[in-house]
């Protein structure tokens, strides 16, 4: 069975996906999430110019020689655009295996260690009170897990708050928007964020807080040790994962567990931080850390080390991405969260998928391979649009990370 087609499809249902679609000679297709936040086009250019010409024509059952083929092959290894692009392929062809196989993924993976996978909402808002009013939504539609990220006095604009609630969106200008920050007006308010919703939801539900790496060393262990009376689930991105020795400063200091790994695109940039315990959840997804294949060596060593999965799920990483982790999860021994921001109806509508959210849980759904599709002629319907993250500086003009 080879491998006689493989389309680069580029789309914009409200935010943009690159999807991979690979076709075998025997009809049977697979696809796969190839979707970078703001570099969108430089994924679909490496893979119509360097990765589908030598695919075509290959084997498509053999997912683990394909991907040292395009690793080892690259020379250039490494990096956010080349993982994406290998991602894509590899859950492309994990999707093709599943259906020959008549098999949802998760069976090929070792089938389930768990009846759901519990997934946590983000409860978003400009004040205290509006944060734990969504924490209440969240928790009537049955979560046991929460994301709170909340606006801080003083600041006009925060990372995690935005207008539409539900569909948080932070890629939202094609020339980058700039925020603005105070470490001083952040670390003196999120304590009292989390004293007021453990007073509110009690001890019982999981309350996670993502820091997205504006702190440094010292400062984030002065948080996490202000935090530990709240008993955060997860602590995330607390520092920029560039010095890692850093890890070993905030973890001296405070028991409040830390994740890490929505920018961390291979086991090599995150091995010295699980070998030495220096984190708790690794949060890297099946798009941008080489696909099904690579993220399941790191979950792999990871277990050896107490570090638990905790797979990156926000909007833009697409239905594809999204079903690929729950085989993932539902079946490694050592699954810990999974993020989950819901997709508006417009990508539902582009990516048809038999994923469910029940009392908490979302479930892969027993469809032979991931269960999820791209509707082409959907697709070509939402022309892309070029979207940037935003950018982020201090009071006197500072560049500070975003
Ligand atoms: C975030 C992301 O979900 C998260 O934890 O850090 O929303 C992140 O900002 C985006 O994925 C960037 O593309
Ligand atoms: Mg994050």
């Amino acid at each position: 069975m080879r491998i006689a087609d493989a389309r680069v499809i580029v789309t914009c249902p409200g935010r943009n996906f690159v999807t991979l679609k690979l076709v075998t000679d025997d009809g049977v297709t697979g696809v796969g999430d190839a979707t970078l936040n703001g570099r969108e086009l430089a994924v679909a250019a490496y893979l119509r110019d360097h990765v589908v010409p030598v695919l075509l024509g290959r084997e498509a059952h053999r997912i683990e020689d394909t991907w040292q083929y395009l690793f080892q092959g690259a020379y250039w290894r490494r990096g956010p655009v080349t993982m994406t692009a290998i991602a894509a392929v590899d859950t492309a062809l994990w999707d093709i295996k599943g259906k020959v196989a008549g098999l949802p993924v998760y069976q090929l993976l070792g089938g389930r260690s768990r009846e759901g996978v519990t997934v946590y909402g983000h409860a978003n808002g400009e004040t205290v009170d509006d944060v734990l009013a969504e924490v209440g939504r969240f928790t009537e539609l049955g979560y046991r897990a929460v994301r709170l990220q909340c606006g801080v006095p003083g600041l006009s604009s925060t990372y995690g708050v935005s207008g539409d609630r539900m569909f948080y969106e932070p890629a939202d200008a094609a020339v980058p928007t700039e925020n603005q920050w105070s470490t001083a007006a952040y670390l003196d308010f999120v304590p009292t964020l989390f004293r007021r919703a453990r007073e509110e939801f009690g001890p019982g539900l999981a309350l996670l807080h993502d820091v997205h790496h504006r702190l440094t060393p010292i400062e984030a262990a002065r948080l996490g040790r202000a935090l530990e009376p709240h008993g955060l689930f997860w602590l995330e991105d607390p520092v920029p994962a560039d010095l890692q020795e850093g890890f070993r400063l905030i973890r001296g200091h405070t028991t409040t567990p830390i994740a890490v790994g929505e920018v961390i695109n291979t086991i090599w940039d995150c091995a010295g931080l699980i070998r030495e315990q220096l984190i708790d959840f690794i949060r890297c997804s099946v798009v941008h850390a080489g696909g099904i294949t690579h993220l399941r060596r790191i979950f792999d060593l990871a277990a050896l080390h107490h570090v638990r999965s905790g797979s990156h799920g926000a909007t833009d990483l697409s239905p594809v991405c999204l079903a690929a982790a729950l085989h993932l999860d539902i079946s490694i021994p050592n699954f810990g969260l999974q993020e989950y921001m819901r997709h508006t109806a417009e990508t539902d509508a582009v990516f048809p998928h038999g994923y469910h959210f029940a009392d908490g849980y979302l479930h892969p759904g027993e469809e032979p391979g991931l269960g999820v599709d791209i509707d082409e002629d959907a697709a070509a319907r939402h022309p892309y649009r070029p979207a940037s993250l935003p950018v982020n500086r201090l009071a006197d003009g500072t560049m500070h990370p975003w």
